[in-house]
C-alpha cells in the first residue's frame, strides 16, 4: 500500500472515485494534505512567524512519514506550546462544565485519568489512541493539516480519526480557523470514547466511500453541523436563567460539537449569545454553508445522538451508489458488493 493515488482517480472495482478498502490504505489518504507548514494562508496568525512555520514543518514530517500500525511518535512540546495549551485548558474546562453534554464530560474525566490530560501537559496521541481503541475501537493517527472531505471522512469508515499534532499560534488561543491538536484533544477525543457516537461517526464515513461529488458534499456538511458544531437538547433545564444562577446548567442546549468545545470564543457565541439554532433535519442542514474562517451563521440540534443517528440513516439510505459497502471488523477492511 505504498503508492500514491492521485485525488479523483477512478476506482477499478466500482467505477466511482478511488477509495480505501483496507485500514492500511489510509496511508494513501493521509498523504494528500491540502495545506500544511509552508502552505499556511497569508491571514493565518503564524504566517509571518518564521519559528512557528519551521515548527509546523517538523510536525508535517512526522505525519507524512507515519504508517498505519506504527506507534505514534511522542512530541516534546515547547514551554510556549504548553503554555498556550494551559491557557485554553483552564478556560475551556469552565465552559465545558456549563455547556458540554453529559457524555462528553464523563469521558473527558476518563481522559484526565488515563491519558495525561491536565493544564500542564499536552497529551500524546499514542496514549489516547490506545485508550480509544479499548473503549470503542477508534484510533487516531497524525495528519499534517487539512485533508479533502473525501479523504477525511474515509478514515471514519475504519474508525480512524486523522488528528493534527501541532499547536495553534499563541496569538489567538480562543479561536483558530485550522484544526490543531487543541481542537482535536479538547474538542473531539472525549466523544470517540462513546460507543453510540463512534457508531454515528463510522456510518458517515461508510456512506462517503465512493459517493458522488454531490452526495459527498452533503455528507461533509452533515458531519460539519453534527460532529463539529452540533448541539443537543436533552438534559437541559428549560427554566429562565435567573433561577439557575451560578454553575448550574441553565441553558436550553448542550454542546457536543468539537469545533465549539475547542473554541472558547465560538462556544460562548453559540450558547451564551443569540445565535440561530435550528432543529437538525438533514434536508435542511445540507443547504447550510460551512464556514471555515469565521463563526457559523447557524447551529443545529437534535435531542440526543440517537435522533441524529436515525435521521442520518434515513438520509443516507436514499443516497444511490451502484455498489454496497460492508465493513468487516475482523480484517478492518470494507467489502464491496456490486449490485447492478
Ligand atoms: N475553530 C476551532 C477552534 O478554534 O478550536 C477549530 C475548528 C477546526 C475545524
Ligand atoms: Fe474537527
Amino acid at each position: 500500500t505504498e503508492e500514491y493515488v492521485e485525488p479523483g482517480s477512478n476506482d477499478a472495482t466500482t467505477g466511482s472515485q478511488w477509495f480505501p478498502k483496507s485500514i492500511y490504505e489510509l496511508d494513501i489518504c493521509a498523504k494528500r494534505v491540502i495545506m500544511y507548514g509552508a502552505g499556511l494562508d497569508a491571514d493565518h496568525p503564524g504566517f509571518k512567524d518564521v519559528e512557528y512555520r519551521q515548527r509546523r514543518m517538523m510536525f508535517a514530517d512526522v505525519a507524512l512519514s507515519y504508517k498505519h500500525g506504527e506507534p505514534i511518535p511522542r512530541i516534546e512540546y515547547t514551554a510556549s506550546e504548553t503554555h498556550t495549551w494551559g491557557v485554553i485548558y483552564r478556560k475551556l474546562r469552565q465552559l465545558h462544565k456549563k455547556h458540554a453534554c453529559r457524555e462528553f464530560l464523563d469521558n473527558f474525566e476518563l481522559l484526565e485519568r488515563h491519558c495525561g490530560y491536565s493544564e500542564n501537559n499536552i497529551p500524546q496521541l499514542e496514549d489516547i489512541c490506545r485508550f480509544l481503541k479499548a473503549k470503542t475501537g477508534f484510533r487516531v493517527r497524525p495528519v499534517a493539516g487539512y485533508l479533502s472531505a473525501r479523504d477525511f471522512l474515509a478514515g471514519l469508515a475504519f474508525r480512524v480519526f486523522f488528528c493534527t499534532q501541532y499547536v495553534r499560534h499563541h496569538a489567538d488561543p480562543f479561536y483558530t480557523p485550522e484544526p490543531d491538536t487543541v481542537h482535536e484533544l479538547m474538542g473531539h477525543m472525549a466523544l470517540f470514547a462513546e460507543p453510540d457516537f463512534a457508531q454515528f461517526s463510522q456510518e458517515i464515513g461508510l456512506a462517503s466511500l465512493g459517493a458522488s461529488e454531490e452526495d459527498l458534499k452533503k455528507l461533509a456538511t452533515l458531519y460539519f453541523f453534527s460532529i463539529e458544531f452540533g448541539l443537543s437538547s436533552d438534559n437541559c433545564a428549560d427554566t429562565p436563567d435567573k433561577e439557575n444562577a451560578g454553575e448550574k446548567p441553565s441553558r436550553k442546549y448542550k454542546v457536543y460539537g468539537a469545533g465549539l468545545l475547542s473554541s472558547a470564543g465560538e462556544l460562548q457565541h453559540a450558547v451564551e449569545g443569540n445565535a440561530t439554532i435550528i432543529r437538525f433535519d438533514p434536508d435542511r442542514v445540507v443547504e447550510q454553508e460551512c464556514l471555515i474562517t469565521t463563526f457559523q451563521n447557524a447551529y443545529f440540534y437534535t435531542r440526543n445522538f440517537e435522533e441524529a443517528q436515525q435521521k442520518l440513516r434515513m438520509f443516507t439510505s436514499n443516497m444511490k451508489r451502484p455498489f454496497v459497502v460492508r465493513y468487516n471488523p475482523y480484517t478492518e477492511s470494507v467489502e464491496v458488493l456490486n449490485n447492478q
